[in-house]
């Protein structure tokens, strides 16, 4: 993909049709108007975490419904609710033991529909979280194929010990297949002398997809939630669907992490459990079933998927191609990935270029910075209040989909968990020395509305994760009430951007010098346009614009500044683009 690059003085990364974006050539052209889903904002719900209905210090469905408002004063068009199936909860709701069915604690198929025609009327889109890899070993289909009922025999993954270990006396398990989370992959299982496989917790039984009535049960809870309403789906996990039927021990990976112990998941290549081409297949057939709902009435039912696969060539697979399309989008983690270790215009820039580099044509993009995996945005970089405007910048701005999870709007930031309070299996299967490398406790803390007992979430004596102790200051209201700049506030402004042409169907010019202090994207449609300028360092920086970027005016006016901006730069100024002072670590929005 041509992407022309101008060394002197910045890095340029121009991109043009070819690469999809909608871009047309005469600027009275009529574009094709956007899909919902390409528009919407897709807000990730917790649900264990986001409002406390009952009392019982665990968010649930009827809170959810309490909290409509936000998601209309935050523009967000469509929400992903993280599972709410019934659930044992031993992964939090990714061990589902029914897959048509509501989690009491979450509430019952009635509050579903409740919360489903409430979204509804007020034109939001529910997505569904869908874990199709594995159930709850507390699910009906487990307990018969245990006992080796018709055919459920062989609804799971069962094999032979390798032999009986002669000090212990304990069944062998068939090969050195690990868990995600850490120890063997295989659980024995008296009654029925075998091993069953689970790539999670011993609580989560791998589906077996080799088996096609396996892929007709599942197929058809999809359909139960298409019927009940839901305009789409989230897959989770879907690299580990197939497993290779040689079932050969895996190998160690050379370029394993150093701190990784041969008991870890890191410490193996995972050619036999991992991404194997019969994922394609059954999730082409889960799209087929989403697109004649789609061609029944117009509405776009979508499928996103989760696919955390080592090169972005490989992500670029799950776009399908024309005649097969998969999902409508992988989920792009690159901006939590590529940018571990310390950020800079760099590598932001490399993360824009390479996306839609790589992308097929005719595909749309997405943005995210965070979810219930991966620590805060807020706290995985140095800890600048401006970091957080940059990233919903970022996410809101470019061109595609937009996903923020939950408490970002608010700069919501890790919280320091005990190893008592630990609960996440990631976390507590490793052990007091080592849990705070893994537990995924820390970013799935309860969210803050106000600075009430437990921020508003919960009358609750205890959460079933303690509050942040910031909330008195980090919360939604106080972030309204201020009347000086808040994320919320920005949240807000980036988020009305996406509702004008310019960010619908705007070019996208991409600039950062080689020191990577800086980054910058301008979106212009019609003469008309806007500009994200970001400042990675801690000095203050001075860009002439109109000599970096194409089509900029010598004069545009300040849209949105990021909290604490310095020097004070007032919003709604007009400011001659030739000379715009960017403070230490932060960043500024231009309109013209
Ligand atoms: C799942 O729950 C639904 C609704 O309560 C029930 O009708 C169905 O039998 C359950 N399915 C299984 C496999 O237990
Ligand atoms: C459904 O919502 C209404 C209010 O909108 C409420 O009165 C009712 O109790 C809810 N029902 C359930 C089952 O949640
Ligand atoms: C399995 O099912 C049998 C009867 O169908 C029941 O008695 C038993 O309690 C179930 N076991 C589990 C672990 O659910
Ligand atoms: C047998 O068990 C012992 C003690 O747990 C262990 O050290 C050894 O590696 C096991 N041998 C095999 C072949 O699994
Ligand atoms: C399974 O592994 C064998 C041996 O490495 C290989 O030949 C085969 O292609 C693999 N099958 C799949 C579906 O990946
Ligand atoms: C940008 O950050 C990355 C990751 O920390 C680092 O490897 C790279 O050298 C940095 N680039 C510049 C130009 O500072
Ligand atoms: C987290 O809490 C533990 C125990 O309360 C304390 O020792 C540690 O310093 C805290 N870490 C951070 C980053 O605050
Ligand atoms: C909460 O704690 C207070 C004071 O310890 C106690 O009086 C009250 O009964 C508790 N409430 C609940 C619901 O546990
Ligand atoms: C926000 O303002 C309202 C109305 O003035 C007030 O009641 C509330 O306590 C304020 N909340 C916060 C968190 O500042
Ligand atoms: C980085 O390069 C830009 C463009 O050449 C220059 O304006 C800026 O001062 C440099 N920043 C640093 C921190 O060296
Ligand atoms: C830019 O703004 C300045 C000061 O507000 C004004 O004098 C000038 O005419 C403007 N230039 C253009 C091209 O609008
Ligand atoms: C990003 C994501 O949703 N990851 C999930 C992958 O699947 C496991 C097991 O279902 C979950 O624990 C993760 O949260
Ligand atoms: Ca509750
Ligand atoms: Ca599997």
């Amino acid at each position: 993909m041509a992407a022309a690059r101008f060394i002197i003085p910045f890095l340029a990364l121009v991109f043009g049709l070819a690469l999809g974006i909608k871009l047309p050539q005469n600027p009275d052209e009529n574009p094709e108007p956007l899909k919902w889903w390409q528009q919407e904002i897709i807000y990730q719900v917790y649900p264990r975490s986001h409002q406390d209905s009952d009392g019982d210090g665990v968010g649930d469905l009827a809170g959810i419904q309490s909290r409509l408002d936000h998601f209309d004063e935050l523009g967000v068009g469509a929400v992903w609710i993280s599972p709410i199936y019934k659930s044992p909860m031993k992964d939090f709701g990714y061990d589902i033991s029914n897959f048509t069915d509501i989690e009491p604690q979450f509430g019952t198929l009635e509050s579903f529909k409740n919360l489903s025609s409430a979204l509804k009327e007020r034109n939001i889109k529910l997505i569904m979280d869908f874990v199709p890899n594995h159930s709850s070993d507390e699910h009906p289909w487990f307990n018969m194929s245990i006992n080796r009922e018709g055919i459920y025999d062989d609804f799971y993954v069962w094999k032979d010990p390798k032999g009986i270990n002669s000090t212990t006396g304990e069944p062998i398990p068939p090969n050195n297949w690990m868990s995600v989370f850490g120890g063997s992959a295989w659980t024995f299982n008296e009654q029925r002398q075998q091993f069953y496989l689970h790539q999670f917790v011993a609580g989560q039984p791998d589906l077996n997809y080799e088996n096609p009535e396996v892929t007709k049960a599942i197929l058809a809870a999809v359909k139960f939630w298409l019927d009940m309403g839901v305009d789409g789906f989230r897959v989770d996990a879907v690299p580990h669907l197939f497993e290779n039927q040689t079932f050969a021990d895996e190998p160690v990976d050379p370029n394993r992490p150093p701190t990784a112990l041969p008991t870890d998941w890191a410490y193996y290549q995972h050619i036999y459990t991992y991404n194997l081409p019969g994922v394609f297949d059954f999730l082409a057939r889960f799209r087929e079933l989403l697109d004649i709902y789609t061609w029944a009435d117009g509405i776009e039912r979508v499928m996103f998927v989760e696919a955390g696969v080592p090169t972005l060539d490989l992500l670029m697979e799950y776009y399908g191609t024309p005649e097969r399309p998969i999902a409508h989008f992988p989920f792009n983690f690159e901006f939590i990935n590529r940018v571990k270790s310390g950020f800079n215009g760099t590598n932001i820039g490399d993360v824009v270029d390479e996306w839609f580099t790589k992308m097929p044509e005719g595909q749309w993009a997405n943005w995210l910075v965070g979810n219930h995996d991966n620590g805060r945005v807020g706290s995985r970089f140095s800890p600048s209040a401006g970091i957080v405007d940059a990233f919903n910048a970022l996410v809101l701005l470019l061109p595609g989909n937009a996903v923020t999870y939950y408490g970002e709007e608010i700069g919501m930031q890790n919280a320091n968990i005990s190893w008592e309070d630990t609960v996440d299996p990631a976390g507590c299967q490793v052990g007091p020395d080592r849990y705070q490398q893994f537990s995924r406790d820390p970013e799935r803390t309860p969210m803050h509305w106000n600075d009430d007992q437990n921020a508003g979430f919960s009358t609750a004596n205890k959460t079933w994760l303690p509050m942040h102790p910031d909330y008195p200051e980090v919360n939604v209201e106080a972030q309204k009430n201020s009347t000086e700049n808040s994320h919320l506030k920005v949240y807000q402004l980036l988020s009305a951007l996406r509702q004008t042409d310019v960010w619908r169907y705007g070019s996208l010019e991409s600039q950062a010098p080689e020191n990577g202090s800086l980054f910058g994207f301008s979106r212009i449609y019609n003469g008309k346009g806007f500009i994200c300028l970001f400042n990675f360092v801690d000095e203050i920086q001075t860009i002439n614009v109109p000599q970096v970027f194409e089509n900029i005016p010598q004069n545009a006016t300040v849209y949105s500044t990021s909290v604490g901006f310095q020097p004070e730069t007032a919003v709604g100024t007009t400011i001659g683009t030739d000379n715009v002072v960017i403070g230490a670590r932060h960043s500024i929005i231009l309109e013209f």
